[in-house]
């Protein structure tokens, strides 16, 4: 029964979407549902901050400010990864981190600049 099979993946998927509204509307935070909850600069070869604590689902931006440099940040672990690629000076790029647990983001470029997220 091909149809019935598809109808159903239908109704998970719309399940799946109202239970993020959920989460993020009963979220401590003041930041509407899919607005940013903390912003990361990379400047002088550094994360900064350099450690960020978020709810599950939260948003972070990670903003290159670092004059002529190029950055690239990614994770690599076994229950959640990015990589977004290289990051021209200037630019923004936003990353929602679904999964709990203690991360560290790395930069492909400069080997000692490291973030710490930890989702909760
Ligand atoms: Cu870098």
């Amino acid at each position: 029964m091909p149809h019935a099979g598809r109808t159903r993946l239908k109704r998970l998927a719309v399940g799946g979407v109202l239970a993020g509204c959920l989460v993020g509307a009963g979220a401590v935070s003041l930041a509407a549902v899919g607005q940013v909850a903390q912003r990361v600069t990379q400047k002088g070869r550094a994360f900064a901050p350099g450690a960020v604590a978020l709810n599950a689902g939260e948003k972070v931006e990670i903003v290159n400010d670092d004059g002529e440099l190029v950055h690239h940040a990614y994770l690599d672990h076994p229950d959640f990864n990015f990589d977004i690629g290289e990051q021209a000076p200037g630019s923004r790029s936003v990353v929602a981190f679904p999964t709990k647990g203690s991360f560290t983001v790395l930069c492909g470029i400069h080997p000692k600049m490291k973030l710490a997220v930890t989702v909760k």
